[in-house]
Formats: structure tokens, C-alpha cells, sequence
């Protein structure tokens, strides 16, 4: 696999680099369209398209280190590990979204107090799915468990039960209607969330017509502008303490939503350089 914008960012060696990206082409559970494994590849082959610029200024310059591709849950959450324990910023490659759940066990072990800031067309509140606890659709139910705080972006997807395991823990949102029809609010998360938040980039969380790649897109998600918007009010008020981008299922020979993952992760990246 290539490394995450090779052709541009100088090079430093990996314990000064700020942030460290961990491939994790890890895909067991997902229920309709296939491909996440191929999303980490995807993403870094795009990246080479990126410039070092990204409009502000360079954050590769603050260094972008690339780990090997790690394809269990296990490894994954040792690679997170690994990464805090240096003092830098873990940024994960889906795979699908249940990889959220091993950065997430990294984390608390870590012992950090946070929130997790969650994009998603999906709730991914269930229980169980197809008998699976680990699976990309009870992702966010395994951080409710782990008493980790939690607040969704763009969801329009939910089971009943979902619904209403939301009301009875009070989980806040801002869900994908009402961006639609009110735009990001101004103050976008919750007067007490935690200082820190990981945040999980579940590209369908986006609208499929500028993110057809994913296994089960849903009409009515953040566009780009909203989607940056939301990240940069996230970095104004919280310190980021690491974050993710799954579900990507690359579709041959349409390289637009491939690039736009690389680009988001670079954007993010320079708003977290910035601050
Ligand atoms: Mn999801």
C-alpha cells in the first residue's frame, strides 16, 4: 500500500510525525454492498493526487506518518495503542465501520476521558445484528456500553428500537432532516460534552450524490460544505484527540469520491494542525 500523500510531505521519521495513519482494511460484517476492504488502499492512492497546500496552509508539515495495514480488531486496537502512547494522533482507514470499536477499546484502556462525535447515515445503535455484536451496525451501542458520550451528525436511518434507546439515554443529535432544512447550528455540540472527542467519519453520513461508494447509502446527507463546517466547529471548541473515516467502498473507475475521502482527511488534518 502507499503511503498517505507520499509524493508531497517531507520526510520526517515517524515518532515526530503528528499524525500516524493506520490502514485497517477490515471488513467481516457488512450487510449490503461489499468493498470496504479496498477503501484504505483507495484513500492512499488518492492522496497522491492532493496537494501539500490544502488551501490555509501545509499540515503535512507538522508529519504523516503511514503504519502497516492492519487486518484484525485486535491488531488494530495495538496499532491505536501504540500510537497514544507516543503522544500523537491515531487517524484510521476503514474497512468498515466496526474498526471504530478497537480505536474506541484503545482509547479507554488509554485511559482518556472523551466523546466520540459520530457522522453517519446510520444510528449503528443496535444491540445485536444478524447475531453479531461486533458488527458496523452496533458500532455506536459498543461506546454506550463503555459509558463513552456520544453525539451523531446526519443520521436517517434508525430502527424503532434505536429510536427509542436515543430518547431513553438522551443521546443528542443533529440529525440529517434537519440540517437539510436549518443547516449546522450554530452552537453544534452539546453545552458539557467532553473537551476531548475522537471522531468517526462514516462516509455515508455524507449524501450518496457526492458519496455513491458506500455499502447502504441514503438519500438526504451533509453535503461538503456542511460536512467541513461541522469539523471545523468541532476543532474551534474540542481537542481532537484522534479519528477515522470508514465504510468507503470504492466503485472501479470512479476515483471522485475516493479523492473527496483523501481530501476530507487532509482538510480535518489542517484544522487540527491549525489550532
Ligand atoms: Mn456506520
Amino acid at each position: 500500500m502507499k503511503k498517505f500523500l507520499e509524493s508531497e510531505i517531507p520526510d520526517l521519521p515517524a515518532e515526530e510525525c503528528l499524525f500516524h495513519i493506520i490502514p485497517a482494511p477490515y471488513e467481516k460484517t457488512v450487510s449490503y454492498g461489499q468493498g470496504t476492504a479496498q477503501g484504505p488502499g483507495a484513500i492512499l492512492e488518492a492522496s497522491y493526487q492532493l496537494e501539500a497546500y490544502d488551501g490555509i496552509s501545509c499540515p503535512c508539515e507538522r508529519g504523516i506518518h503511514t503504519r502497516e495495514p492492519k487486518h484484525s480488531l485486535e491488531s488494530i486496537e495495538h496499532e491505536v495503542s501504540d500510537v497514544l502512547r507516543l503522544g500523537k494522533l491515531p487517524v484510521i482507514l476503514g474497512g468498515e465501520h466496526t474498526v471504530t470499536a478497537a480505536a474506541l477499546k484503545a482509547l479507554k484502556d488509554s485511559g482518556e476521558e472523551f466523546g466520540i462525535v459520530q457522522f453517519d447515515a446510520h444510528a449503528d445503535l443496535r444491540d445485536t445484528y444478524e447475531g453479531e455484536k461486533l458488527s458496523h451496525a452496533c458500532v455506536m451501542r459498543r461506546a454506550v456500553d463503555m459509558d463513552i458520550p456520544l453525539f451523531q451528525i446526519g443520521v436517517r436511518s434508525l430502527s424503532v428500537p434505536e429510536v427509542k434507546l436515543r430518547a431513553e439515554l438522551g443521546i443528542p443529535y443533529v440529525d440529517g432532516y434537519q440540517i437539510g432544512r436549518h443547516g449546522i447550528p450554530e452552537n453544534l455540540l452539546p453545552e458539557g460534552f467532553p473537551e476531548k472527542v475522537y471522531v468517526t467519519f462514516d462516509v455515508d453520513g455524507l449524501d450518496p450524490s457526492i458519496m455513491p461508494s458506500t455499502g447502504t447509502p441514503e438519500p438526504g446527507g451533509l453535503n461538503w460544505f456542511q460536512a467541513m463546517e461541522c469539523l471545523e466547529k468541532i476543532v474551534r471548541n474540542k481537542v481532537v484527540i484522534g479519528f477515522d473515516a470508514v465504510e468507503l467502498a470504492p466503485i472501479k473507475n470512479l476515483h471522485a469520491p475516493d479523492f473527496l475521502v483523501a481530501r476530507l482527511i487532509y482538510n480535518f488534518m489542517g484544522l487540527i494542525a491549525r489550532k
